[in-house]
C-alpha cells in the first residue's frame, strides 16, 4: 500500500485547495481525493509502484506534479509452526480411582524456533473427555493437565490446533524426537 501524503502546510479547512491532491500512479491518476491521506488498495506483492501528487483548487487550477516516490508491496511474513514435542506425566491420588495426566506441548516454527504466544487447543479422550487449550511460554511450551478426574487405564491428548497472529499451523510437520507421540496424539497412562 502506498499513501499520498497531505502536503505540508496544509490546514484543515475545507475551502484550502492544498488539501485537495490527485494521485498518479504510473501516467495516469489513480485517485483524486480530498482528504489527507489516500490508500491505494488491490495491488500485486512483489510490483513496484510510484506516485506523484498535484494539487487541484476549486476552479480546477492543478499545480505541477510532486517529485515521485516509490514503493513495493509485500505479502505478510507467514511463520509455518509445528508440534515439535509432545509429553505425558501422570500423579496418582492416594488410593482414589481417580488420577490426573499432564502434557507438555512444545511449538516450534519451521527454522525449529520455538514460538511463544501460540494458542494450542486440544483435547482429552479415553479416562477423561474435555476441550484443553492454553498459550505457549517463551520457551514454546506450555502443561495441560486433565485436573483430578481421570478415571480408567489411560487418557489420549490430541492437539486439534495451534493458531497465533502470523502463525500457519502444520500439522503435517508434528513430530516427536523422543518417540512417545505421534506429535499430534499422545497416549498417557495410570500411574
Ligand atoms: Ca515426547
Amino acid at each position: 500500500m502506498a499513501q499520498l501524503s497531505r502536503p505540508s502546510g496544509c490546514s484543515t479547512s475545507r475551502r484550502d485547495y492544498r488539501c485537495g491532491s490527485r494521485g498518479f500512479r504510473g501516467t495516469s491518476a489513480a485517485a483524486t481525493t480530498t482528504t489527507s491521506a489516500y490508500t491505494d488498495s488491490g495491488l500485486d506483492n512483489g510490483t513496484t509502484y510510484c506516485y506523484r501528487v498535484t494539487a487541484v483548487d476549486g476552479s480546477g487550477n492543478e499545480s505541477s506534479a510532486s517529485n515521485q516516490a516509490c514503493a513495493t508491496p509485500a505479502a505478510p511474513a507467514v511463520r509455518v509452526v509445528h508440534v515439535a514435542d509432545l509429553d505425558g506425566t501422570a500423579k496418582g491420588k492416594g488410593k482414589s480411582v481417580r488420577w490426573e495426566a499432564f502434557v507438555t506441548v512444545t511449538i516450534r516454527d519451521s527454522a525449529a524456533a520455538p514460538v511463544a504466544g501460540a494458542t494450542v487447543t486440544g483435547n482429552w479422550s479415553g479416562a477423561v473427555s474435555a476441550g484443553a487449550s492454553g498459550l505457549t511460554a517463551r520457551n514454546g511450551s506450555l502443561t495441560l493437565r486433565t485436573g483430578d478426574k481421570a478415571q480408567g487405564p489411560q487418557v489420549t491428548f490430541t492437539v486439534t490446533n495451534v493458531a497465533g497472529a502470523g502463525l500457519t499451523y502444520s500439522e503435517t510437520a508434528n513430530t516427536d524426537p523422543d518417540g512417545d507421540s505421534t506429535g499430534t496424539a499422545i497416549i498417557i497412562s495410570k500411574p
